[in-house]
């Protein structure tokens, strides 16, 4: 759908907007009462939240990210689905699935009665996405830009088998400097560490990150807690559905290696993502439905 139609369909006045993004992507573009935002119809991803009486963003997005069919975008949430890292059948497909790679369709938008604004997102399977899965799947995103974000993933199983499903909310926060970030709520957690081997370790106190930090935490609380002392902020983050977390920080190396993140952009960013990863594989039986959310919202210290 172009533009025109789009606004025509969906718009709403004063409070959502298509407009062409960078690389020539189709962007909504959200303000209402409580905050502003900003979601590219590319990779169904919400590129920017950003509350009203606040000047620092939620999300991270790098300076040097790829506006490009094909290329994930670095930065704000990533939808990693239908799988979560690398190809879980070993056969080659794109670490993360396909869905952040792929064109999403609006399907609703609307306001709700408190003066939030909707959008939902379908993503479909086409002629090159069926050559990455067997079966019949669809992915929705809801997303509510109100006094918090309400990021709500649901998976629909239109097909006869069971599937498997891993997937993430690789949510890049947008943090003052990460020397003096932390995380709560994963203390005493199991979790596997992939830059030690995919050893099993357990966290003693809060997460602080001075190395790469890459980790799946199982059994995890729904309710964590970045602490950003720089930004004099806490980010609550609130999940349903999710019984993994992801942190990951690439540090200065890795950093330095990836085209698309600034050299220094990881002293101002932490992936803290909402995931059914590691051994919390999630089943769909036929004709099931599956949904993860995450509500984000933040407070002053
Ligand atoms: O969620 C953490 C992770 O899986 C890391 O292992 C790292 O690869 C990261 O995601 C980013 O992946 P990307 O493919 O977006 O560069």
């Amino acid at each position: 759908m172009n533009l025109e139609a789009l606004n025509e369909r969906f718009g709403i006045t004063d409070q959502l907007e298509f407009v062409e993004g960078k690389g020539g992507l189709t962007i909504a573009v959200i303000k209402n009462k409580y905050a502003s935002a900003v979601v590219s119809l590319y990779a169904g991803q919400v590129l920017s939240y950003r509350p009203a009486n606040t000047s620092a963003d939620l999300m991270f997005l790098s300076e040097q990210a790829y506006y490009q069919t094909g290329k994930a975008i670095k930065g704000g949430v990533p939808v990693c689905w239908p799988w979560f890292g690398p190809d879980p059948k070993d056969k080659g497909r794109p670490a993360h699935g396909f869905a952040r790679t792929s064109e999403w369709d609006v399907i609703e938008t609307g306001a709700t009665s408190d003066g939030a604004t909707r959008l939902v997102l379908e993503l479909k399977l086409n002629d090159s996405t069926r050559a990455l899965w067997d079966g019949e799947i669809e992915a929705r995103l809801d997303i509510e830009v109100g006094k918090s974000l309400k990021l709500k993933l649901s998976t629909i199983n239109h097909g006869k088998e069971t599937i498997a499903l891993s997937q993430a909310l690789h949510t890049y926060f947008n943090v003052g400097d990460i020397a003096k970030t932390s995380v709560n709520g994963l203390e005493d957690k199991t979790y596997i560490d992939k830059v030690d081997d995919s050893k099993e370790k357990t966290q003693s106190g809060e997460v602080t990150i001075n190395s790469e930090v890459d980790r799946i935490y199982t059994n995890v609380n729904n309710r964590l807690v970045i602490n950003d002392v720089e930004l004099s902020r806490k980010i609550h983050i609130e999940s349903e559905g999710s019984h993994s977390a992801v942190v990951w920080n690439p540090w200065k190396k890795i950093a330095a290696g990836m085209a698309d993140l600034g050299d220094e952009d990881y002293k101002r960013m932490l992936c803290v993502e909402t995931t059914n990863a590691g051994p919390d594989v999630v089943s769909v039986a036929p004709g099931g439905r599956y949904s993860m959310s995450a509500e984000y919202s933040i407070t002053a210290t």
